[in-house]
């Protein structure tokens, strides 16, 4: 877009007293907003917010710093939460207080970038403090603007932690009370206290001469992270004439009178700080990490190429705490990715470490996995009574449904699924633990579908269970599992403890 397109002229009758009125907007903003249709040249702030201010003076300061193709902006929950329809840079729009973290990872990730955390009082030192805590205290190299206007502006004027002592708010409709709702945070002090920031000042937008030094603050905290110091942060104070019930002259004197008396403006913090630097962190193999050998490096024979059936397959294992029930969809994940499939694994447990239900959602695939939820598996893994119950009727009719134990409980109306019975835990306990009904299942799971090869299964295994005893009961219930599926279980019959289904 060339620069005489953004230039807003305004014509004037011409002639001997005629004049010509031309302003014009930075270019980092967009021509139009896309907002509404009929809003193309306005943004949604009301008249007299001190957000629209703000925004131009850090549109301005990227324009004139030449980082507009590489800022990155992440817009907050509260009034600025549709900042990113007005600003032509790279954008993100986050969770209520979570921009600093959300600007810690596109920092981290593109540290070429210039990172911009835009947030409101209730949005920073409220529901984000510790976001805005933490990334101060790493120094993390991005730049926060902190506009603070005293109140909740977005949701129609709840109090917000810098509410001004007696300041009425719709939460505190008598006035703000120290004793009752504390006294207004200094979070430019509060910040100001840890070691790592670089730049930290709090101007306010009470009057041109301010709006020029916060102009110039918002171009130095830039600046500074285009040079790649550290964490810098500007507090402005705003006007929010709307909830504050003020005209928008009377908002911003109001910033004089009653917001800087409490809020002092000042440059908290100017330094460079050194770093320690200390030693760098071990670089290891994403597949050593991870611990996932891969098999040629191993010095055993790769498993034979193992022809999968399917182009995606669906596998819940359901069960309690404690049944091996994540780490079975763990193994059959890991032996799929062995084979070359794109897999995926997604567990679901509650608090309790013990006995507390949990399941997983395993996913074998010959193409990217879309989800890893499995909402209508090819094989549910039962592990016990309460999950056959919860789970069989997402199990579709061409599917199966493999039971821990010798027979269907007596009242269990069965799915259309074919349902095989299998006594896992009594097998495993035969072998010498119980905790290899798990095994027992995977082995049962191979044989029944033949999704995996169980030779690659043993070859997990053999990765996996580094205690010899605890690999040799392992193989067996593998070996068990399969031979039941072989010799013992039967499909489609009566209740009866015989390994029957239906
Ligand atoms: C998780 C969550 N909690 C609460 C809200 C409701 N909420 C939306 S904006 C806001 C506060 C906005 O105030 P502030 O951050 O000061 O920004 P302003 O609107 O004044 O610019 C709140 C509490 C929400 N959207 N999400
Ligand atoms: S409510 Fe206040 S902060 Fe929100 S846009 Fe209006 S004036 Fe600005």
């Amino acid at each position: 877009m060339a620069n005489e397109d953004k230039v807003i002229t305004t014509e004037m009758p011409s002639g001997k007293d005629g004049y010509e009125v031309t302003h014009s907007k930075s270019h980092v903003f967009y021509d139009g907003y896309e907002r509404k249709g009929d809003l193309q040249k306005q943004t949604h702030y009301c008249p007299g917010c001190g957000h629209g201010v703000v925004h131009k003076l850090i549109a301005e300061a990227l324009e004139d710093l030449g980082v507009q193709d590489r800022t990155i902006f992440v817009s907050p929950v509260g009034c600025s939460v549709f900042a990113y329809y007005y600003f032509d840079v790279g954008n993100v729009q986050v969770a209520h207080g979570r921009a600093p973290a959300a600007a810690t990872a596109l920092k981290r990730a593109c540290p070429g970038s210039i990172v911009i955390s835009y947030q409101g009082d209730g949005d920073l030192a409220a529901i984000g403090t510790a976001e805005i805590i933490h990334a101060a205290n790493r120094g993390e190299k991005i730049t926060v603007f902190f506009v603070n206007n005293a109140i909740y502006g977005m949701t129609g004027g709840q109090m917000a932690p810098t509410t001004l002592v007696d300041q009425k708010s719709t939460t505190s409709p008598f006035g703000r009370r120290p004793v009752n709702e504390g006294f207004p945070m200094h979070v430019a002090e509060l910040l100001s206290s840890l070691e790592a920031p670089v730049y930290i000042e709090r101007v306010a937008l009470s009057d041109n001469k301010n709006i020029m030094k916060a102009r110039k603050a918002v171009r130095k905290a830039l600046e500074l992270q285009k040079e790649g110091a550290g964490f810098t942060l500007v507090e402005i104070l705003s006007p929010c004439p709307t909830i504050w019930g003020k005209d928008p002259t009377e908002a911003r004197k109001w910033v004089a009178e009653k917001m800087i008396p409490v809020f002092p403006l000042n440059v908290f913090r100017d330094r460079k700080v050194e770093m320690p630097v200390g030693n760098p962190p071990p670089v290891r193999p994403i597949a050593e990490v991870l611990e996932i050998t891969p098999v040629a490096d191993t010095g055993v024979a790769k498993p034979k190429p193992h022809h999968h059936h399917f182009k995606t397959f669906g596998v819940k294992v359901a069960g309690f705490g404690g049944q091996g029930v994540l780490l079975l969809g763990q193994l059959v994940a890991e032996a799929g990715m062995q084979e070359g499939l794109e897999v995926s694994w997604l567990p679901s447990y509650g608090p309790e470490m013990r006995s507390g239900s949990a399941h997983c959602h395993v996913c074998l695939s010959k193409q990217r996995v879309g989800s890893p939820l499995i909402s209508y598996p090819d094989v549910l893994i039962a592990m016990n009574e309460p999950s056959l119950r919860k789970f069989a009727a997402q199990v579709p009719a061409n599917a199966t449904i493999l039971y821990n134990a010798s027979h269907l409980p007596n009242d269990f109306q069965p799915p259309e699924a074919r349902i095989i019975c299998i006594p896992a835990s009594e097998i495993a306990d035969r072998l010498g633990s119980t905790k290899a009904a798990n095994i027992v299942m995977m082995g049962a799971l191979l044989e029944e579908t033949e999704c995996l090869a169980a030779s690659t299964a043993m070859q997990v295994l053999q990765d996996k269970v580094k205690k010899v005893s605890m690999l040799e009961v392992n193989r067996r219930a593998l070996a068990a599992g399969r031979q039941y599926i072989d010799h013992e279980a039967h499909v489609g019959a009566v209740s009866q403890p015989d390994g029957c289904g239906k």
